[in-house]
This record gives C-alpha cells, sequence and structure tokens, in this order.
C-alpha cells in the first residue's frame, strides 16, 4: 500500500519527493500520477493543485496531504469521500524562508532601501532617516505568521497579531474580530496577510480595508491572491494608503503578462516564491503521515474541515 503523487507542473518536485521518500523507506511504493498500475494500492496523496476529481480514483484512500501549507486545493475537491483525512505540509524549512522574506521585506522599507538604490543610479549622496522602528499587524499567527511576528518582535518592531481565536506569540500583541481589525488598521506601518484561504477570509482586503490604512504604508500579501480585491489596489496605491503593494500571491498565477501590476512603480510582484516546500525536507514528515494513515491513526497537521484551514 503506498502513496501517490499528484502535482500537475511540478515534475521535478515530484521525482525528487519520491526519491527522497524511497531513500527513507525502500520498501516503499511511490507513484507518480498518472503512472499507477493498481489505483487500490493507493493508500496516500501527496497533491499540490490537482484538477478536482483527479482523487477520485482511488478507493482506498485514506490521506490526502497538501505538498505545502495551503489546502484550499483539498477543501475545494468534493470528490475527496469524507472518510478522506486532509492534512498539510509545514516543515521548519517552509517557515524560515517566509519569515526571512516577510522580514526582509519589511526591512527593506522601513530602511528605504529601494530609494538608496534608486539614488546610486543618480549619484546622488543622500542619507537618508528611517524610523527607529515599526508598527507592524499580521493577519494570521499560525505557523508562518506567528514566526514572523516573533522574529519582527525580536528586532525591536511593535508587533501585533490579528487570529481567530486570539493566539499569539509571548509578548506579542493580538487582537480578534473585525471591528478591532479595522481599528487597529490605521496604525500600522505595515500590514502582513498570511491567513489560509477560507470563506471568511477571502476578499478581506478590500476598498474599506484600503482606506483605513495609514498614508505611507506597506501592503504585503504572501497569504493567497484572493485574499486582495485586486481592483481596489490601484486606486488605493493612488491616495498613498498604502504608499506600496508587495504581492507574492495573486488570484490569476501565473500573473498575466499584461496585468497592472507587472508595470507599476508602487507595486512589487514576486512569482509564489515567499517560501517553497523542498522535497527532501518534507519528505519524513509525508512518510510518518503515511505510516499513520497505513495504520489508522490520527494524522499530523490535519486539517479541521469545518473551519477550512
Ligand atoms: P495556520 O493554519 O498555521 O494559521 C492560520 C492563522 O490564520 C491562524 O492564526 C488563524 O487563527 C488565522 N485565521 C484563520 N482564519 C481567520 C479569520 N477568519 N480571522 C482571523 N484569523 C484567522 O497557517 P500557516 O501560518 O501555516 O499558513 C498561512 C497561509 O500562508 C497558508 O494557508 C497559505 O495560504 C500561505 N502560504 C503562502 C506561501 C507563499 O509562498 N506565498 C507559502 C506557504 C503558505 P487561529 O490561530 O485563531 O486559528
Ligand atoms: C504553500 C504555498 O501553501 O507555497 O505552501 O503557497
Amino acid at each position: 500500500m503506498g502513496i501517490v503523487i499528484v502535482m500537475p507542473g511540478r515534475d521535478e518536485d515530484a521525482a525528487r519527493l519520491r526519491v527522497a521518500l524511497q531513500r527513507l523507506d525502500s520498501d516503499l511504493e511511490v507513484w507518480i500520477q498518472p503512472d499507477i498500475p493498481d489505483p487500490g494500492r493507493v493508500v496516500s496523496a501527496v497533491t499540490w493543485k490537482h484538477s478536482p476529481g483527479e482523487l477520485g480514483r482511488f478507493p482506498n484512500l485514506r490521506a490526502a496531504i497538501s505538498y505545502g501549507a495551503g489546502v484550499e486545493h483539498l477543501l475545494d475537491d468534493p470528490s475527496i469521500p469524507a472518510g478522506v483525512t486532509i492534512a498539510r505540509t509545514v516543515d521548519e524549512g517552509l517557515i524560515r524562508d517566509m519569515v526571512e522574506f516577510v522580514v526582509g521585506r519589511v526591512i527593506e522599507h522601513r530602511r528605504g532601501f529601494r530609494g538608496v538604490a534608486a539614488d546610486q543610479r543618480t549619484s546622488s549622496w543622500v542619507p537618508r532617516r528611517y524610523p527607529p522602528h515599526w508598527d507592524v499587524l499580521i493577519l494570521g499567527a499560525g505557523r508562518l505568521g506567528g514566526a514572523a511576528a516573533e522574529a519582527l518582535h525580536h528586532l525591536g518592531h511593535r508587533v501585533t497579531v490579528w487570529s481567530r481565536s486570539g493566539r499569539a506569540p509571548v509578548h506579542v500583541s493580538s487582537i480578534v474580530g473585525r471591528e478591532a481589525l479595522l481599528e487597529a488598521l490605521p496604525g500600522a506601518d505595515a500590514v502582513v496577510c498570511l491567513l489560509p484561504l477560507t470563506g471568511a477570509t477571502r476578499d478581506l482586503i478590500d476598498a474599506s480595508f484600503l482606506a483605513r490604512m495609514k498614508p505611507g504604508s506597506l501592503l504585503l500579501n504572501v497569504g493567497r491572491g484572493a485574499h486582495l480585491v485586486e481592483s481596489d489596489l490601484l486606486p488605493a496605491l493612488d491616495s498613498g494608503r498604502p504608499a506600496v503593494a508587495v504581492l507574492d500571491v495573486f488570484t490569476t498565477e501565473p500573473l498575466p503578462p499584461d496585468h497592472p501590476f507587472w508595470g507599476h512603480p508602487r507595486v512589487v510582484v514576486s512569482p509564489h516564491v515567499a517560501s517553497l516546500t523542498d522535497p527532501e525536507g518534507v519528505a519524513g514528515a509525508i512518510l510518518a503521515n503515511h505510516r499513520r494513515a497505513v495504520a489508522g491513526e490520527p494524522l499530523c497537521d490535519a486539517v479541521d474541515v469545518d473551519r477550512g484551514y
């Protein structure tokens, strides 16, 4: 009884993951979709952005494991039977890379490094001043948002996290509920979105949200593209709230070549690389979850389907 890897368009990751899994257990059966001789032998599926319905052909499936932290591609697939446990994969490398990305972008903007680079292009010696610290509001206090909050706190910034339950790292203040969020926005120099995409978080960052942001502030979206109402962003940038948007995720990926975000002077685009799952790094956790599925035990990092994350 083995594992199928269903990751369309990610052939290299799929091949590396198979090698890494079989290096840990040489008897393990691992197939890469569509080459599956006997679908009845599949117990676990590791997926990334599979097409809905693709997992329906495995009658003995027990575990559907996301190859990343996000699980909306699994929760949006109505063909996954109710008895199949959905889990996700969040390893230390994914967390570290996200922390680096968030901290790097926040520091780049607080210190005005983009301006410094522009000054060099015009041979201008401009000792730019910068504020001693920033007030940073992080939407989401989970594995990634919590780690980013801790790192920024340790660098001396004033960090607040917004979560559903009030969860927060030690020494980091926390707020709950939409009203508290709207009250916190005008005081934040940077707003970082690290939420999962659910019915409650989709379209959260809309015109009314942006209008409450501090003039001159930074918006950093590393959650999912659909957290932001993209058509509301350019008018908001024109009004200076926020001054700059750093976007790593988009409603349509890849971002179409004619999309106005590409050429906008105050939008910074990256191609969904804030953090990337490393196949060798996650193989151990995936194998352990597969073994739990075979043994009929609860999975690690299982998703609460009703909550949506
Ligand atoms: P977690 O599930 O660990 O944490 C989610 C956080 O969001 C929790 O603090 C949760 O609150 C909070 N939350 C969920 N719904 C709401 C809501 N309605 N209102 C307020 N807070 C809410 O997720 P991770 O930290 O592991 O990952 C977050 C997301 O980051 C992923 O789902 C994915 O979309 C994105 N991501 C992006 C990557 C990239 O490269 N751009 C890479 C990896 C992930 P509570 O604590 O109360 O449960
Ligand atoms: C993830 C991602 O969810 O890379 O892991 O976006």
